[in-house]
């Protein structure tokens, strides 16, 4: 079976997207896409990854389009909340890319009206739960290799941030993956959060709060420490180390070889997250797809989505006042 794909918002991501759903994944294709750049769509769409896909002018149009049957959206965050309520209209799968919506209530509405319509349809794109090296970890932490956990080391690098980037989206759209992932990693929620300012790095804008440190507190009394710092300079690096009673396990450095030379040892940085979680991309879109061809949802879920930004909304208070922040999450109700 092949399931027919439409994809909102051919920027980045959205267009690397078109390029795994096409040539790479196996039982998709993409049958129409949509851009606020109409032009970029249309670009996007004649440059040999989708003979035959259809523009569309909106993205409500590709939603209610008969061929469509299952919808990514990867557009600006404020647009999700909009489409992925749309797509649920039309009882279509809807993988959406994170942050689910950058509120909590926005958050809500997509809770609530996934449930009113009693079937699972969304998937949020938190790729690092797909990444080989995440999950080696939760294997190695389940099975008690390492004892209780007690801490989380986590460094969230990028070598530079757009001109557009706000302090708030260090949180948002950066550290939003480190939250979900602790929550993942450590099967339990996040309750407090903690985000100190270290001094701004000079290469960006005065306004521009750079580099940010988050402490998040989960249930059982667990402290994870996220570094964001979005403007390194030096390449994309993700780092993870989880800290048990009896051991430690941390993600590998990202690089396929490491190169020994002329009394040096050489390995790559990626240049950025496109590159570092390719393969992590390429197993969650195939699972997403899968998921879709049995009828079955999987994956991060709308819950997932919220809760993550429930604890997001809980940093950026803590940014703003200097002060620990409760996280406010209702209980999760059973449909989850
Ligand atoms: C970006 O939006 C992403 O989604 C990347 O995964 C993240 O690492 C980066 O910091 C964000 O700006």
């Amino acid at each position: 079976m092949t399931v027919r794909v439409g994809v909102i918002g051919a920027g980045n991501i959205g267009q690397d997207h078109i390029r795994r759903l096409s040539r790479v994944l196996s039982g998709s294709r993409v049958v129409a896409i949509s851009d606020v750049d109409t032009a970029r769509a249309e670009q996007v769409a004649a440059r040999l990854f989708t003979p035959g896909a259809r523009v569309h002018r909106s993205g409500h149009d590709v939603i209610a389009h008969d061929d469509v049957e299952a919808i990514v959206v990867a557009t600006w965050a404020p647009a999700h909340e909009e489409f992925v309520l749309a797509a649920i209209e039309h009882n279509k799968p809807v993988f959406c890319e994170k942050p689910l919506a950058p509120t909590i209530d926005a958050c809500k509405r997509i809770v609530a009206a996934e449930m009113a319509g009693g079937r699972r349809l969304v998937q949020v794109g938190f790729m690092r739960r797909y990444d080989s090296g995440y999950r080696a970890m939760k294997v190695a932490l389940v099975a008690g290799v390492i004892g209780a956990p007690l801490m989380v080391h986590n460094a969230h690098r990028g070598p530079s941030a757009p001109t557009t980037t706000t302090s708030d989206m260090l949180i948002t759209d950066s550290a939003i993956h480190e939250i979900d992932l602790m929550r993942w990693l450590l099967d339990e929620e996040l309750v407090a959060a903690t985000v100190l300012r270290p001094r701004r790095s000079s290469r960006n804008s005065a306004e521009l709060l750079n580099p940010q440190l988050l402490v998040l507190e989960s249930a059982s009394g667990v402290m994870a420490d996220v570094e964001v710092f979005v403007n390194c300079d030096y390449g994309y690096d993700i780092r993870c180390e989880l800290v048990g009673e009896v051991g430690t396990v941390s993600l590998g450095e990202g690089s396929d070889v490491v190169v020994r030379s002329a009394g040096q040892r050489i390995g790559r940085v990626p240049s950025d997250w496109i590159e570092r979680f390719e393969r992590a991309y390429d197993v969650e879109v195939q699972a997403w797809i899968d998921s879709v061809a049995a009828g079955e949802a999987s994956g991060p879920n709308a819950w997932d989505g919220y809760a993550a930004t429930a604890v997001a909304a809980a940093c950026l208070e803590s940014l703003e006042s200097g002060q620990r922040a409760p996280v406010q999450m209702d209980a999760r109700p059973s449909f989850y």
